[in-house]
């Protein structure tokens, strides 16, 4: 089954957001294998974002991922990694059209309250990097064959 990373991010934890992210991502038959607070260390920052590393934004960027702690989980279903980016809405706050979790909850570029890994060797590579093996839980939904 496939999994994806989702982090909500330093701004959707200040901003009281963690439930309504959690909950729409929950609502659409996610289900929720890993979670757990965490204060992203710059080191981890620069594991996590190394596609970003050398860009101009970055040290906003990481300035603004170790701020404040975040909430990671890891979720799993068929298609995790798409059905995520396409709640999450496109990266510019400004540009995700409402409906989407960026496009309902904020304006921002860099605070766009939620991660979501981008492909499925990427979700592999981000998992390993805020989960030990054993944080990952294998368990049987009892609604899994409604959803
Ligand atoms: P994504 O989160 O939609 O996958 P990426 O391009 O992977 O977007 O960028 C990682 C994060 O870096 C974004 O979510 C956003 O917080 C920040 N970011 C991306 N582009 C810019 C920029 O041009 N200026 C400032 N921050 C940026
Ligand atoms: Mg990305």
């Amino acid at each position: 089954m496939e999994r994806t990373l989702v982090l909500c991010k330093p701004d959707a934890v200040q901003r009281g957001l963690i439930g309504r992210i959690i909950a729409r991502l929950e609502a659409k038959g996610l289900k929720v294998v890993a979670m757990k607070m965490l204060r992203v260390a710059p080191a981890l920052a620069r594991q996590h974002y190394q596609a970003h590393v050398e860009k101009p934004f970055y040290a906003q960027l990481e300035a603004f991922i170790t701020s404040s702690p975040v909430v990671a989980m890891v979720l799993e279903a068929d298609g995790a990694v798409e059905i995520v980016r396409r709640l999450m809405g496109p990266t510019n706050s400004l540009q995700a059209p409402p409906g989407t979790l960026r496009g309902d909850h904020g304006i921002s570029l860099t605070m766009n309250l939620v991660h979501g890994s981008d492909s499925v060797e990427s979700a592999q590579r981000e998992i390993s990097l805020f989960f030990a093996e054993d944080e990952l839980h294998d368990y049987t939904l009892s609604t899994e064959a409604w959803v």
